[in-house]
Parts: structure tokens; sequence; C-alpha cells
């Protein structure tokens, strides 16, 4: 007998990190966690399997079908964005034949147990480009259907991956003699960029905000690659949590679009600087632009209008920005060193 298991792919990242603790204190899923790197030892004990692999190995993906009943996949593994500048036809094959892979995975599940699968993905706002400054500034909170030019290959490849996901769930194999529906039913978010007090990101754009505050926590200097005016927002880790355990449990028909914006609060460089420096008076935070990846922020929203998300399912973050800095970053963050200094 195959297990019933909800497998969650990049399960060793930020999201992965706290999407298992989160299924681990409140709900009954078997988890099979999925990622290129080991998955960190207290987490292992929270899941039925943790398996090293890559998505790209179709083998590997055949092996879990033979042992796993996958009723959900939480496809968390890509490339994120200033890596996938670096590298962009490996972020490529991660980022869309890796989640084309698990899209035929999703597929293949459904017609052996004759259930939907669900797949969440996290899209971004990187799906969006916006020209210049102004533009983003006169733009204010974008829509999810506005402004789809993304000018990185990651937010291409998220933009796409949303339409793949769409194709899946309502087009597949549209002139087939017998036309069955694929079982794969795809639900997706554009988050913000994600701050969480315990884990620090790698690779992405919207890091600084991350990496202003765990240099602070840590008494390390530190230099914003992007200039104070820069605006993005942004959203705490258990508000991002929240958003995907609500989109999965929403009642397929309240589903209305096949992405979602969610919004967190809306911050300048300027203003997270304030905000790390009241908590940790020390702070040595200055800047160091870095115009390439300064401009890349620049193409994203300074913030989103969340409207569908609120209508369809009932999305409403917990935090805004003054709750998620007094109430979880600043305290959890200055714990978690404080243990850790303790060890
Ligand atoms: P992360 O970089 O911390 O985690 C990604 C994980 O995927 C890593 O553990 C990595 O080892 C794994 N991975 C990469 N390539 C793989 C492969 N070929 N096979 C298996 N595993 C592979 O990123 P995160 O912050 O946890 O992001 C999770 C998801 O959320 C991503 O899809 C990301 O695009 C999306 N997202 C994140 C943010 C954010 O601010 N963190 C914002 C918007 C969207
Ligand atoms: C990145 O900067 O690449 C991510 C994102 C906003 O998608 N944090």
């Amino acid at each position: 007998m195959r297990k019933p298991v909800v497998l969650i792919t990049g399960a060793n990242g930020e999201l992965g990190h706290s999407l298992i603790e989160h299924f681990s204190k409140t709900d009954d899923h078997h988890i099979v966690a999925l990622d290129l790197n080991p998955l960190d030892r207290d987490l292992r004990a929270m899941c039925v399997a943790a398996i090293v692999g890559d998505i790209l190995d179709q083998n590997l993906l055949k092996r879990l079908i033979s042992e796993f009943e996958i009723h959900a996949i939480y496809h968390l593994a890509a490339l994120l964005s200033t890596r996938a500048e670096y590298t962009p036809d490996t972020a490529h094959a991660v980022n869309v034949n890796g989640t084309l892979n698990l899209l035929q995975l999703a597929h293949e599940q459904s017609r052996w147990h004759g259930h939907p699968v669900k797949f969440l993905f996290p899209s971004s706002i990187a799906a969006y480009g916006l020209p210049d400054p102004e533009t983003k500034e006169k733009a204010g909170k974008v829509r999810e259907n506005e402004w789809n030019f993304p000018t990185t290959m990651y937010g291409c490849n998220k933009l796409y991956c949303e339409q793949l996901g769409r194709y899946f769930t309502h087009h597949y194999r549209q002139l087939a003699a017998e036309k069955a529906p694929s079982g794969v039913d795809f639900r997706s978010i554009r988050y913000p960029g994600l701050i969480s007090a315990k884990t620090l990101p790698t690779g992405g754009t919207s890091d600084y905000a991350p990496e202003m505050l765990h240099a602070a926590a840590q008494g390390k200097a530190y230099g914003c690659f992007v200039p104070e005016r820069a605006r993005l927002p942004f959203m705490a880790m258990p508000d991002a949590i929240k958003a995907i355990v609500m989109l999965a449990a929403a009642p397929r028909a309240a589903i209305t679009q096949h992405v979602y914006n969610i919004g967190g609060f809306s911050l300048t460089a300027a203003e997270i600087r304030e905000r790390v420096a009241k908590a940790f008076p020390k702070a040595d935070i200055s800047y160091a632009v870095d115009h390439p990846r300064a401009r890349i922020v620049d193409s994203w929203p300074g913030d989103v209008d969340d409207s569908a998300a609120r209508r369809d399912w009932g999305w409403k973050a917990d935090y805004s920005a003054e709750r998620a800095f007094d109430e979880y970053l600043v305290p959890t963050i200055r714990e978690y060193y404080a243990r850790a200094g303790g060890k």
C-alpha cells in the first residue's frame, strides 16, 4: 500500500522550514520533503521521508510515484532572482522544466488515485516589470493582470509557470478524443519579499531587508545594496504560511483566478533601516548600492492590490509593519541569536 502524503519540494529553504514546522504543529499531513540539500535535522522528524534529490531527475520522480500516494504538492524549489541572473539557463531548467515535471507528476498521481491533486505554487512580485521608478510610483498598488513584463529570468519563469498551471487545470490536452480533466488543481500566490526571524535568504533581490535585520541582530555591519528610496512590499513569514495554507483550503468553487497577490506591508529601504535601528541602536547600516540589483527592485511594484484574495478566500494579513517588527521579527530574532550564542 502506498502512503497518502503531501510533497514539499525545496523543503530545506526558508519557506519550506516554516511550512514543515506549521504542518507538524497543526495538521495530520504526512510530509515527504524533497531538496537538493539534506533537510535540517530538527525538521526530519516532522516528515515521513526526507529525500535528497533534484526535481530535474525523472527517475527520482518515478520512484516517488511508486512509493507514495501524493494528494498535494507544495512546489517551493526554485532558483531565486539574483542567483537566476548569474545562471539563466540553469534557472530556466530548474524553475520551468522542474515545475513542468511536478505538474506532470501531479497529473499522473491524480490518474492513479482518482482525486484532484492540489498544486500550490509560490510565484512572486518578480512576475511584474515596471519600466522606471516614476512609473512605479504612479502605479501604486498593482493588480495581477497589470505590468506583466518581468525583466528577470526568474520573473519570466514565474509568470510562465503560472500560465502552465492554468493550462493544466483548465485546458490540458483539449484536443484529445476523450477529453478528461488533468486532475491538477493549481493555485498560486505572488508573494512579496518574505522576512523570517529564524532563517536568512540566499539568492534573492529583496534580501536586503532580512539581511539588514539579521546583521544588526548579530552586531555585524551591513551595506545595503539598494538606495534609501527603494520601496517593495514585504511580508512576515507567519503571514506567508497562513496565506498558502488558506489558499490550499479554499473551496475550488471560490477560486476565480489562477494567481493571487497578497499584501503585507510596503516600506522603503530607509524605513526598514529606521525600524531596525530603533530595535538595535548599535546597528551599523550604510548604503553600498549595487545599481544592477537596485534596478531589479525598481522594476518590481512598491505595493500590490490583494482585493481578489480578500474577496475569494478571505485573505487578510495579521502583520502590519509595526506588528511584524515589534511582535514577531525583533523579539524572535533576539531570542534566536541569544540561543545560538549560548550554544
Ligand atoms: P530558498 O532559496 O530558501 O529555498 C529554495 C530551496 O529549493 C532550497 O532549499 C534549494 O536547495 C531547493 N532547490 C533548488 N533547486 C532545486 C532542485 N533542482 N531540486 C530540488 N530542490 C532544489 O527559497 P524560499 O525563500 O524558501 O522560496 C521558496 C519559494 O517561494 C520559491 O519558489 C520562491 O521563488 C518563492 N518566493 C520566495 C520569496 C521570498 O522572499 N523568500 C518571495 C516570493 C516567492
Ligand atoms: C527574490 O528576491 O528573488 C525573492 C522574491 C521576491 O521572489 N525574494
